[in-house]
């Protein structure tokens, strides 16, 4: 295998397997990989790169898991554990509004004593701030826990929350899928299988949804090209995912922290990126999400295969609580003007890329 032949196969549209993924992963030359995946991203999106006005809220941060990478959980009784009430909910929503968002994306922990109609009344309260906020909630892991509570089945649960106003789900829980090391990053949450298994389901209910990917950690090159393999046959599937966003793993207040990855930083953040776009050639858009990697990565990650930075996010727990660099919330000004000053075109999309304004 060389790298020539599989720059052929790409250039030819044709789909590369998982052993060429895992050569790309150990090739030496980043700029080789970065200009390839740059030629299959002008080639689906020419020179444009989406983002979108959004705002994070984190319900609550008690959860039952324990994920051995997370900063972000805690027990309830314990210092810092929080939970909004609808109240705090339909302020956060307003703020938004008034900032000019179109999506709210609401994600918590797996709360032991919240009721059902807790999470209906969230997402109704939001609804009724403004129909037009689009609400991207739940990973898969908070569906399987809400359809528990609620004594029905997944099916029943998306219809339920579709009913109060869920319009499409965000790609956390997936971390890595494989067993080996869901064991050890978090065995107390549903499998990989599960996780896939659900998420067809979301994608049967006629919801979009995305594709996460914790990277850094404990992981070998092997277990993320595996979780992209899956990712990858259940797109073939269902059509339902609208972006891949790999996640690299912020190493502070967690108990995983000291395993930090040799691997990780700048060069891995880029390589990772553009193997996803070479890669995952039936997903349309590779989004940098800049709260993990950074601004500067986010940008240069542009001329690497990225055609999506997110959002301007706002309030940021999950990254920051472990440690993250980067700032709470990017305006609107400011990620056009990352994109422009990284030579592309900004376009301003909603939740469902569809394109509001191109600046
Ligand atoms: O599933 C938790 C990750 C995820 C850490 O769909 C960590 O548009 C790094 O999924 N270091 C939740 N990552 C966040 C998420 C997300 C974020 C932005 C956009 C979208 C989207 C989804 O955060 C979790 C987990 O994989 N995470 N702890 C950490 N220490
Ligand atoms: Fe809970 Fe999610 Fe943190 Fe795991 S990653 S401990 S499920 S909040």
């Amino acid at each position: 295998m060389t790298f020539k032949n599989i720059e052929e196969k790409v250039i030819n549209s044709v789909r590369i397997t998982d052993d060429e993924a895992l050569f790309l992963f150990e090739h030496p030359d980043l700029l080789e990989i970065g200009e390839l995946a740059a030629f299959v991203n002008e080639k689906k999106n020419g020179r444009r790169v989406f983002f979108n006005v959004n705002r994070h809220l984190n319900h609550t941060n008690i959860c039952v898991n324990r994920c051995q990478f997370c900063a972000f959980s805690k027990n309830g009784d314990e210092a810092g554990a929080y939970t909004y009430d609808l109240a705090e909910i339909r302020r956060r929503a307003e703020d938004a509004l008034a900032q000019g968002a179109t999506e709210i994306h609401i994600v918590g922990g797996l709360h032991p004593d919240l009721p059902f109609e807790f999470y209906l009344g969230m997402l109704r309260t939001v609804k009724d701030v403004s129909p037009t906020l689009h609400l991207k909630a739940f990973t898969v892991v908070e569906i399987d826990y809400l359809a528990g509570l609620a004594g029905l089945s997944i099916a029943e649960t998306l219809h339920e929350l579709k009913g109060a106003g869920l319009g499409s789900l965000p790609g956390g829980g997936a971390e890595i899928l494989t067993k080996e090391v869901r064991d050890k990053l978090c065995p107390e949450k549903i499998s990989g299988e599960r996780w896939l298994e659900i998420m067809e389901k979301v994608h049967g209910a006629g919801l979009r949804s995305n594709a996460t990917m914790l990277y850094g950690h404990v992981e070998s090159y092997a277990h993320r090209v595996d979780h992209m393999r899956r990712l990858r046959e259940l797109q073939d599937r269902t059509g339902g995912f609208q972006v891949f966003i790999p996640l690299a793993f912020q190493s502070e207040n967690n108990p995983l922290g000291h395993l930090k990855n040799k691997l990780s930083g700048g060069v891995d953040d880029l390589k990772t990126l553009a193997i996803a776009r070479i890669y995952l050639d039936n997903f349309a858009n590779i989004k940098a999400y800049w709260v993990m990697v950074g601004e500067k990565i986010a940008q240069v990650s542009l001329a690497f295969g990225v055609n999506d930075l997110d959002g301007t996010v706002v309030e940021e727990k999950i990254g920051h609580d472990a440690g993250a660099a980067s700032p709470q919330a990017l305006s609107r000004d400011g990620i056009i003007d990352l994109i422009r000053k990284g030579g592309k075109i900004p376009v301003e999309r909603d939740t469902l890329y569809n394109e509001i304004r191109t600046y």
